[in-house]
């Protein structure tokens, strides 16, 4: 008997789904740019059966996979678990069988096996398309292959069995001059093991260079950033171990004595020869970009001040600290050339934001100017009247953040709405910075319903261009990307 009452995280505008969906021709207000060819592929997490325990991380539901498809100024919708292996066993099974998030001492007897932690993955964080194919992406385990259009799962891909890792991160970096893939996976030969491995792929989809290296501490290495000559890992806080897994516990917890790392490497070097620069107490999950100049590397990012997720409590049994739960967009700047093993930080916006931040990714690894992420604008109250339940809203709002000059420019969603992730889409044809369209999810709290909004990214203050109306609450994303037809052709 499927019993979600006990999932407290799991009611209102984000109660479980648990369909498939298909929609030709969704309802649009507003015109949809007939220039527009290519598809917005979403990943996010969706428990098709309740979690073994209530307090599990929402970052253990099934992983989801959804497209909007655009083509002649029509979108068409459709939405698919991905069939991981994990998720063919519960349905077979006719319940849960995996435990907390990556425990696996926490998993059914039936299907307990520590030794291979990567088997228990739900690829529920980000697409990617990179050679041609697409695929869901978690970072404890190997990529998923994707049918782009019938969005069936094709299984895990280990690139021919040149990726040694046994894991594979949600954020890949694609350079646009190249169109090379650097990409990395930590706890890369075990569970709690200190190895991570760099992986450059090149344009037609082969591993080209491999560099190994061990972590100063074992913890969450999300993203990365990568520029025209180095590729930066950074982190900080979070911590495991195999007696804290044994004891049954969520796979991590928080130290806040741990400092904060960033490893830089050359993308053409050696794992040996990378520097770690240390920093203080950071929750560091996701980056904007970050390009070499002379000595120093620019990083842009939406770094936290301390740990983000209050299901990975602090291991020293205080409470979880909202105040200190929030993002603020950051330069940082190291200078290759100093001895000093830190780096100089600015926060160049007073204000708390959403850490899911994007750019206009034909400027990956490049100097880039501006940087587009979701917050919350105090001046826009929610209408609780029309709307009732705040659970899981968290921005009304979506920023083009000019790092050059300061200047902010917003887009607003309306009083009954929150934003999910934002996504840039090149206007077709232009070349400049930021020349394209600023698109992403908003929750409809009023209706009831998700609806994709598209908005011109050089003016977002005019509201959508269009909105993509869908008749039912879609799983959440956690990231979305744009794919040219081209890319999948
Ligand atoms: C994140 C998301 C994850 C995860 C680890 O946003 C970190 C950060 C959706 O899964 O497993
Ligand atoms: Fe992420």
């Amino acid at each position: 008997m499927v019993d979600f009452t006990k999932v407290p995280t799991r009611v209102g505008f984000f109660a479980p789904e648990r369909f498939e969906a298909d929609i030709h021709d969704c309802e649009v207000i507003g015109k949809v740019p007939k220039d527009l060819n290519g598809t917005f592929f979403r990943v996010g997490g969706d428990w098709f059966y309740p979690p073994l325990f209530p307090d599990d991380a929402v970052l253990n539901a099934d992983g989801y996979i959804s497209a909007f498809r655009f083509k002649d100024g029509i979108v068409s919708y459709k939405g698919r678990y991905v069939r991981t292996r994990r998720y063919e066993l519960q349905k077979a099974a006719n319940r849960q069988l995996f435990g907390y998030y990556r425990n696996p001492f926490t998993d059914d007897p039936s299907v307990r096996d520590p030794e291979r932690p990567y088997l228990r993955t739900v690829a529920n964080t980000s697409p990617l398309v990179h050679a041609g194919k697409l695929f869901a992406l978690k970072e404890d385990g190997l990529p998923h292959r994707i049918d782009p259009v019938t969005l069936d799962t094709v299984g895990p891909w280990d690139f021919e069995g040149a990726w040694k890792s046994q894991t594979f991160t949600a954020h890949p970096k694609i350079d646009p001059v190249t169109g090379e893939m650097i990409a990395f996976g930590y706890q890369a030969t075990g569970l709690v093991t200190d190895d991570l491995f760099i992986y450059t792929i090149g344009r037609d989809g082969k591993v080209k260079h491999e560099q190994r290296i061990k972590v100063p501490y074992v913890s969450v290495v999300h993203d990365c950033a990568v520029t025209q000559k180095h590729i930066l890992l950074p982190f900080g806080g979070y911590v495991t171990s195999m007696e804290r897994l044994k004891a049954g516990k969520i796979h991590w917890g928080w130290d806040a004595t741990k400092p904060s790392y960033i490893g830089v490497l050359a993308r053409d070097g050696d794992g040996k020869d990378i520097r770690w620069f240390k920093g203080p107490e950071r929750c560091m999950m996701h980056t904007f970009n970050a390009y070499t100049e002379g000595s120093k590397i620019i990083l842009y990012a939406p770094f936290y001040d301390s740990n983000f997720f209050p299901f990975f409590p602090p291991i020293d049994g205080t409470p979880w600290n909202p105040q200190k739960a929030k993002a603020y967009v950051r330069r940082i700047t190291i200078d290759l050339r100093s001895k000093k093993d830190t780096w100089t930080e600015e926060i160049l916006w007073p204000f708390n934001v959403g850490d899911l931040g994007r750019i206009d990714t034909r400027f990956m690894t490049l100097r880039q100017r501006y940087g587009y992420t979701s917050f919350n604008d105090p001046d826009r109250p929610f209408d609780e009247a029309r709307a009732g339940n705040l659970r899981g809203r968290v921005s009304n709002t979506y920023g083009r953040f000019d790092f050059e000059t300061g200047k902010l420019n917003r887009y607003f969603v309306g009083p009954t709405h929150s934003l999910q992730e934002c996504c840039f889409v090149p206007r077709p044809g232009s070349r400049e910075e930021g020349d394209g369209y600023l698109i992403g999810v908003a929750s409809n709290y009023a209706e009831m319903r998700s609806e994709l909004v598209i908005a011109d990214a050089q003016n977002l203050e005019a509201g959508d261009v269009a909105r993509v109306i869908l008749p039912f609450r879609s799983t959440a994303q956690v990231h979305g990307i744009w794919a040219d037809a081209s890319e999948l052709a």
